[in-house]
């Protein structure tokens, strides 16, 4: 890349370039569109960028779910799927890849992420029990709250300033943790949901410090740690280019270290296991795993294909050797690094420092004339698709919802637009004309209006809830 490097890529101040470590072999030809159609399209889709229709998108940066490219030999992979109902190869090729890269004993596989949450949640959580966690996911929380849970935030303060440049904001803050089982008893925790890279916070990294010390204090008081590993990959890039001892280790050796100190972990694959669609669970205690793989059954599918068929299975277990070479980590993170490095150059407000996955914009900075109950983030996400066809997602007040007990908004801290990139899906130029279009709508920051909320669904609502121009 011919970029401005930030010393967190490893890089030397001489210009020595490196480039993605793949050449393009298929490519899918996108739409430009008018502003004029853009108006429409917003306005139908209710300013809510889950319902445009793709068609009407130019650079999709919606999510980097599912959306990546898969390499030939996932394609080739494919091809031999074996779709027998039960005892397919292609499961124990994942069972095995899993294993292997994430040390995990027994697998279950899962259609997504989400479905892996479900089983997880509704196995383990007792109602009334607290759930301690680095941050809030959507997906995770709701799922929690249905069995009853209570999720309780224990990130490092850090995380919540989209300005702190705190190498490890995913850490979990240990006296956070000390005070909740202090107050409650270690009983009363089902266990603490830690994720690799934390989502919300702008994709930020746990360090392997931070997880050793909650390892041992969990193993005081005899709680479980569980690990969202969506994208736990990337987390252990930043290890090794961050942490101290980890410089000299590949990503896979740091990826199954991290793991070793978690007693459970689930996946959404459309991550980094460079898949379509797919998920698992993996857990370490047998009579868990026998509780889990009955109750896959009856969500999800038999115990063998979870949901999917043979071939998604195949392509997965190729997809996660691949997603821990170095270069293509270094490459995935390089071009999210680029367009950071863009952006912070022109003054733009981003979440520092930029993280695995995508880049946050930080809405408040934005639009410091729209309360929060205005939808700054929505606003912003709908701004750049008026000026581009750029898809980019609302991460504040609409993602975080509504308190599970009293029924009041949650006002989170940080009031985000993410622009996320898939992997392996586009080119240096396409972060240019990104970048661009992001200035533009800075320049023109002080005319923008707020957002009304006229439809709010009961679950999850920034997927489907639309919204007015105040
Ligand atoms: N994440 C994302 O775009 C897709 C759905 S929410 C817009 O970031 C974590 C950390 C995730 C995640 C999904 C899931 C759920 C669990 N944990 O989407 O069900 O980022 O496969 O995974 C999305 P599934």
């Amino acid at each position: 890349m011919n970029t401005p490097v930030s010393k967190t890529m490893g890089q030397q101040s001489g210009r020595r370039s490196w480039a993605e470590p793949w050449k393009i072999k298929m490519v899918e030809p996108l739409a430009v569109t008018t502003r004029e159609h853009r108006e429409k399209a917003l306005a139908e889709a209710g300013f809510n960028t889950f319902l445009l229709k793709s068609e009407d998108v130019y650079i999709d940066l919606l999510t980097d779910s599912g959306t990546s490219a898969m390499s030939d030999r996932q394609w080739a992979g494919m091809m031999l799927g074996d779709e027998a109902y039960a005892g397919s190869r292609n499961f124990y090729h994942l069972e095995s890849a899993i294993q292997r890269f994430y040390g995990y004993k027994h697998i279950v596989p899962t259609h997504q992420g989400r479905g892996a949450e479900h089983l997880i949640s509704r196995t383990v959580i007792k109602p009334g029990q607290l759930i301690p966690g680095n941050m809030y996911f959507t997906t995770t929380r709701v799922h929690q709250e249905l069995s009853g849970g209570i999720f309780h935030d224990v990130i490092i303060d850090q995380a919540h300033d989209p300005a702190n440049p705190h190498p490890f904001k995913g850490n979990i803050d240990l006296d956070k943790v000390q005070a909740l089982i202090d107050r409650h008893g270690a009983k009363s925790i089902a266990y603490i949901s830690v994720a690799g890279t934390v989502n919300m916070a702008g994709g930020q990294p746990v360090s392997m410090a931070n997880i050793r010390a909650l390892r041992a204090l969990c193993n005081t008081h005899g709680i479980k740690v569980y690990l969202d590993a969506t994208r736990m990959v990337e987390n252990a890039w930043f290890i090794q280019q961050r942490e101290e001892g980890y410089a000299g280790k590949s990503v896979a050796q740091i990826l199954k270290e991290f793991c070793s100190y978690t007693d459970v972990a689930w996946m959404s694959a459309k991550k980094d296991s460079l898949v379509n669609i797919g998920g698992w669970l993996a857990v370490n205690d047998w009579d868990l795993f026998e509780e889990l793989r009955n109750l896959v059954v009856v969500y999800e599918g038999l115990h063998t294909y979870g949901g999917l068929a043979g071939r998604d299975l195949e392509a997965m277990a190729i997809g996660i050797e691949e997603s821990v070479q170095d270069d293509h980590v270094r490459s995935r993170i390089g071009q999210v690094q680029y367009l950071g490095d863009l952006l912070t150059a022109w003054g733009i407000p981003i979440v520092q420092p930029v993280g695995g996955h995508a880049i946050f914009l930080d809405a408040r900075a934005f639009y410091p004339h729209l309360k929060q109950i205005e939808f700054p983030a929505q606003t912003l996400a709908a701004e750049l698709y008026l000026d581009s066809g750029i898809r980019a997602m609302e991460r504040g007040i609409a993602s975080a919802g509504r308190d599970a007990k009293t029924g009041d908004h949650h006002y989170p801290k940080l009031e985000l637009t993410r622009l996320t990139i898939p992997r392996r899906v586009y080119t240096q130029a396409h972060m240019d004309v990104v970048a661009e279009s992001v200035k533009a709508v800075w320049d023109a920051r002080a005319s923008a209006r707020g957002l009304d909320m006229v439809y709010e669904p009961k679950y999850l609502r920034f997927f489907q809830a639309r919204f007015e121009r105040l």
